[in-house]
């Protein structure tokens, strides 16, 4: 117990000093800890909501002075957030970039003010990757091969062509470009699965439902949806009800994240199959963060753990779900 204390005691003294412009990388920092600028997405989502709600709860349990701020899907929200946090000298800047370009001159400004940066959920596509000290997230690319590999495996026994409709993400957005082409290159391996539409609805309940009634309009024969997140899909099985088609029976769905609405589509056969998304990304950032301001190495790069489900899993899984 001493040894473990003293440890404790030690790192402690670190990053307090740290924290207090100790370190190479600190900022202004407050005097007993670490003070987080935090420049989230938005509020787009169930996974959105769930993924800030971790960070929250995570800085409060971790004793960070958490400044958070939503930027309602604008690039230009998230940038100037960024710089707001430069100016009042935090000790280190994380954010989930909405779109994956765009972001050098800001993270130029953060280095330049020796701020270190934590990508948390998704990345930037930035040649200079000293921009960012780590990128904490998920393989858009592998959720959207789980998706494809679903589909070819169920419908391996169906014989004929099946027509997919594609719900994108926010365009420009890793998720978007990485879950797009994960689910591609899985799907090439059986001819008869062809995407005859494809467009972005944003990410919300509302895009994914108001392109699937387009789609249902536009395409006389769709068999599947492929939904970049559980909102959409949701939307769409608003869309297709009201079709009077029977969602999961007449026309498949599958999506990705695996939050709890999504989850309960699941259950009850709406959606026929859901790869997980982990947003629950708030503890392990907490910890890069200390790593980080105390001039600790830390990876390039952490995956996060995740799984897939379907209705027979999310029946048994559902109510211990944390998000
Ligand atoms: C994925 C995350 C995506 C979710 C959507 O890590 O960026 O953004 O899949 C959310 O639900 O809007």
């Amino acid at each position: 117990m001493f040894k473990k204390s003293f440890v404790t005691v030690i790192a402690a003294t670190t990053l307090a000093l740290t924290a207090c412009g100790g370190g190479s990388d600190a900022g202004g920092g407050s005097d007993d800890g670490i003070t987080m600028g935090f420049a989230q997405v938005g509020a787009e989502s169930g996974w959105r909501t769930a993924n800030t709600k971790s960070i929250q709860d995570s800085a409060k349990a971790a004793g960070v002075d958490l400044k958070f701020s939503d930027a309602q899907q604008k690039q230009e929200n998230q940038i100037k957030a960024i710089r707001s946090y430069i100016q009042q000298q935090v000790d280190v800047i994380a954010f989930s970039p909405v779109v994956e370009s765009g972001w050098d001159t800001v993270l130029k400004e953060a280095k330049d003010a020796d701020i270190p940066v934590i990508l948390t959920d998704r990345s930037v596509d930035s040649a200079d990757t000293s921009l960012y000290k780590t990128f904490l997230g998920s393989d858009f690319v592998e959720e959207g091969k789980k998706a494809g590999d679903w589909l070819v495996e169920d419908s391996a026994s169906t014989d004929g062509p099946i027509n997919i409709v594609e719900l994108q993400g926010t365009t420009g957005a890793a998720p978007a470009i990485d879950r797009k082409e994960g689910f591609e290159a899985a799907i090439a391996a059986d001819p008869d699965l062809t995407i005859v539409e494809s467009q972005t609805g944003d990410f919300t309940r509302s895009g994914g439902k108001q392109v699937m009634e387009a789609f249902l309009k536009n395409t006389p024969d769709i068999d599947v949806v492929y939904a970049h997140n559980d909102d959409m899909g949701l939307g769409a099985i608003e869309a297709i009800e009201a079709a009077g088609k029977v969602p999961g029976k007449d026309i498949k769905i599958i999506t990705v994240d695996a939050v709890k609405d999504g989850m309960t589509a699941l259950s009850e056969g709406k959606i026929n199959y859901i790869v997980e998304c982990n947003p629950l990304l708030g503890e392990q950032l907490m910890d890069l963060a200390a790593k980080v301001v105390a001039g600790e190495e830390v990876p390039a790069r952490v995956v996060t753990e995740e799984s897939a489900f379907t209705p027979e899993q999310a029946k048994e899984v559902l109510a211990s779900r944390e998000y």
